[in-house]
């Protein structure tokens, strides 16, 4: 029988079996509204729209921006298979620093870019010493809510990371559908189409309050290798 708060097998019911897998394995890390451990709780609580509000659960997420030395963007489609936000575009990779000793590391926000780069080999087959852990950088974070589709969303303390390299990319079909890299011009293309309704065209919602809020005043800062002066890692901006 399910229950008001439904149970775990009705919730995972038709699941992938990897992202099934991922939902109880991961370990996400609970924070509150300063960015301040509080615990940590699984994937799958932590992404349940009736846990999230009953329980006011917050997790730390990071977002990573990988420009190639041209400064074009990659940006990945999301796999059908992926339980929120499926088939939507979005930025190079996004997931959740995990509950162990390599990833809570608060210095310098070394434990964020050591699931940063965990994650780039996972989801794009991105070789680890392609994106170093010393090579990216920290600009800010953000604090979003996001529903999915009604069960399933995001409520993220969201750090955002750049990094400028040339990477070998072979990505992971369980979780990406399509890459492609953009420049300026092609990424506000994309948006306008977006925005026009074009059919099976979305972008998802961390990336479109990144795009709206910084990302072209950064990308300045990109091509002038000035990312350090646009950090801002004192502010949670609540978006
Ligand atoms: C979660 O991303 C993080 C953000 C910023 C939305 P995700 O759903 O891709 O996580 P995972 O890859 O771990 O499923
Ligand atoms: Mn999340």
């Amino acid at each position: 029988a399910t229950t008001a708060m439904g149970d775990a097998a009705t919730d995972t019911a038709g699941m992938d079996a990897v992202q099934r897998r991922l939902m109880f394995e991961d370990e996400c890390i609970l924070v509150d509204e300063n960015d301040l451990v509080v615990g940590h709780d699984t994937k799958y609580n932590c992404h349940l729209m009736e846990k999230i509000e009953s329980e006011n659960l917050l997790h730390r997420a990071f977002s990573v921006f990988l420009f190639n030395t041209k400064y074009e963007l990659l940006l990945q489609q999301r796999s059908a298979t992926k339980v929120t936000f499926p088939l939507v575009w979005t930025n190079t990779c996004c997931s959740h620093p995990l509950y162990r000793e390599s990833e809570l590391i608060e210095e310098n926000t070394l434990g964020v870019r050591n699931a940063a780069q965990r994650k780039l080999l996972d989801e794009l087959g991105i070789p680890a010493e392609d994106v170093p852990a010393d090579q990216f950088t920290p600009l800010g974070r953000i604090l979003y809510k996001a529903p999915s589709d009604g069960k399933w969303g995001e409520h993220e303390l969201d750090y955002l990371l750049f990094i400028v390299r040339d990477v070998n990319v072979h990505p992971n079909p369980d979780e990406v559908a399509d890459i492609k890299y953009v420049d300026r011009h092609q990424l506000k293309e994309l948006l306008s189409k977006v925005d026009a309704g074009e059919e099976g065209l979305k972008l998802s919602p961390w990336f479109r309050l990144v795009v709206d809020n910084f990302l072209f005043k950064w990308w300045d800062h990109v091509e002038k290798g000035t990312l350090q002066e646009a950090a801002d890692m004192k502010t949670i901006y609540k978006l």
